[in-house]
């Protein structure tokens, strides 16, 4: 009896893209364009921030992944992440390190001052 060996190929997933063949999570997306290969319930990073935009709450901002409190703005821009009635600190920390703020202050002070010399005048 003669022994025959007959290599059949691998079946490809797909069949009618030649730049895919396999999907290791099985989400129908082919591993080559599957940002996500073995995870199912991610195929895109469209912002390459690392995070699928499935999940990714700004999808488009590489900078934003999360918004614990819903309100629109993203924990890492989020003065206060865990309120959703604030998002932005009153005081911009920037100008008072640089004491630009205090100079401000002293301004605002000044002007005030002036304004009640001349309401008692
Ligand atoms: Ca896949
Ligand atoms: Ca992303
Ligand atoms: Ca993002
Ligand atoms: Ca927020």
């Amino acid at each position: 009896m003669e022994m025959k060996w007959v290599i059949t190929p691998m079946p490809s997933l797909f069949p009618n893209d030649k730049n895919e063949t396999l999907d290791s999570d099985g989400d129908e997306v082919g591993d080559n364009g599957d940002a996500f290969p073995n995870d199912a319930s991610e195929t895109k990073d469209s912002d390459g921030d690392g995070v699928g935009d499935n999940t990714d709450v700004f999808p488009n901002d590489k900078n934003e992944t999360v918004d614990t409190d819903g309100d629109g703005v993203g924990d890492n821009s989020d003065d206060f992440p865990n309120d959703a009635a604030q998002s932005r600190k009153l005081d911009d920390q920037s100008l008072e390190d640089s004491g630009a703020g205090s100079l401000h202050y002293i301004l605002m002070l000044m002007l005030m001052t002036l304004m009640s010399y001349r309401r008692k005048a």
